[in-house]
């Protein structure tokens, strides 16, 4: 059989306004994960890897150093009709900006008429995990639906920040909730529900009808989980692909069914901690399915004056000059003076810790100033007072470029 036309988007416009200030000026896509990565790497690669290779990233909120990373890092060469391209919301057909995620690809209708896709996979690009896309596409073609939407069981105390999907033995899908306020459980397991992962695969022509139609709709919120996915569950076309059966190559049985939503400090935060810990269940280090990134020219990282870095990531340019580094991640080019402490943070690119300052449970924006003897994450008060948001669970962000004077 010949290989299918298929154009991915990558649904990459949101706010994240729950990660503030990370995303204080750039967009959730855009923050950094795990030292060198950004969040959006981690779709491009699934979709890469999964050897679909006309990708369209669709921008709109605070785009510049999204834009920036995409344009450095995701080039593939124009052989055989590879693309990434970035769509930026400016490109919009009608009067007003995106209103909803459906409404963004409505915007960018021309993309799907000028490649003629026999099918068109819609992602979002916040989420943490390896999928296989080739193995869903696959699915999708074999039960003839119009629609595929990726689901995962998650915790039903958590649910009603999902779509909640309810399917027959087939994978139909009877009954799609978006984000319902009382989530119901599994049948097998009621402190659970089956929620969509917001990855979708479409048919090409019943989704350029669908979203015409939806345009049209002066009722509808132009959105992909409350009226595309109805709009497909209402014609009996819509099927879920189970996450479970998610099985890419070099996966290892604990991050085989990885997903996660770092869409808040914590959960940012916990996901960190995952990847120092001594068997985590996030694997950076698969080979066989590589999360690619940008790389800047940096030398390797340098311990000097008996500095250390236990249970941490370090990259490259870094400089540990004295202090002690425990259960961090630190981006490249961070610098870590003498006598200064560093335990469970999470430090962006070029920030500095001063010679006898603490920083703990922590998130330094780029470009942080941690003066000598200053100290962050130690007392809350104290922090709250300086203007930095302290989470739910205790973790201090600074804002990036922020100097933190000692006390
Ligand atoms: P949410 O994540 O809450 O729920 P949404 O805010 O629309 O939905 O974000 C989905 C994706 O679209 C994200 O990657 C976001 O960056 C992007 N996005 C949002 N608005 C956009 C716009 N106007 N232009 C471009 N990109 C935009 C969705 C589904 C749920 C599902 C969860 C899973 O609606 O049914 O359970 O994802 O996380």
């Amino acid at each position: 059989m010949d290989r299918p036309n298929v154009l991915s988007i990558v649904l990459a416009g949101g706010e994240g306004k729950r990660l503030m200030p990370l995303t204080a000026d750039r967009a959730k896509p855009a923050v950094p994960f795990g030292g060198t990565y950004r969040l959006i790497d981690f779709v491009l690669s699934n979709i890469a890897n999964s050897g679909l290779t006309k990708i369209a990233i669709l921008t709109q909120y605070k785009s510049h150093s999204l834009d920036r990373h995409i344009s450095q890092t995701w080039r593939f060469s124009t052989l055989l009709g590879s693309y990434v391209t970035s769509v930026p919301a400016q490109q919009r057909t009608g009067k007003s900006w995106y209103q909803g995620s459906a409404d963004a690809i409505f915007q960018s209708m021309n993309l799907i008429i000028d490649d003629e896709p026999d099918y068109v996979v819609v992602f979002g690009a916040d989420n943490i995990y390896r999928m296989d896309v080739d193995a869903m596409l696959e699915a999708h073609i074999a039960s003839g639906a119009e629609l595929t939407v990726a689901g995962i069981r998650v915790p039903r105390s958590e649910a009603s920040a999902f779509g909640i999907i309810d399917s027959d033995a087939s994978g139909k899908i009877s009954e799609f909730l978006e984000k319902p306020a009382d989530p119901p459980g599994c049948v097998d397991s009621p402190d659970e529900s089956f929620a969509s992962m917001g990855n979708y695969i479409f048919s090409a022509k019943p989704f350029v009808e669908c979203l015409s139609k939806d345009a049209e709709d002066e009722s509808s919120k132009h959105d992909m989980g409350g009226n595309v996915v109805p709009y497909f569950v209402a014609k009996d076309t819509a099927y879920v692909y189970d996450f479970t059966k998610n099985d890419v190559p070099g996966s290892t049985e604990k991050d085989r069914n990885y997903w996660r939503d770092v869409g808040t400090i914590d959960a940012y935060h916990l996901a960190h901690m995952d990847l120092v810990s001594v068997d985590p269940e996030f694997n950076l280090y698969n080979r066989k399915w590589p999360i690619f990134t940008y790389q800047s020219q940096l030398p390797g990282a340098k311990f000097t004056l008996r500095g250390t870095a236990e249970d941490s990531i370090v990259s490259a340019g870094c400089i540990i000059s004295g202090g002690d580094v425990d259960r961090s991640v630190l981006s490249p080019a961070v610098v870590v003076d003498k006598w200064a402490k560093v335990e469970e943070s999470v430090l962006f690119s070029g920030a500095k810790v001063g010679r006898n300052a603490v920083v703990r449970r922590a998130i330094l924006d780029k470009n942080v100033v941690v003066e000598d003897g200053a100290e962050v994450g130690v007392n809350r008060d104290a922090d709250v007072s300086r203007g930095f948001y302290v989470s739910d669970g205790g973790i201090t962000v600074v804002p990036k470029g922020f100097r933190v004077h000692a006390q």
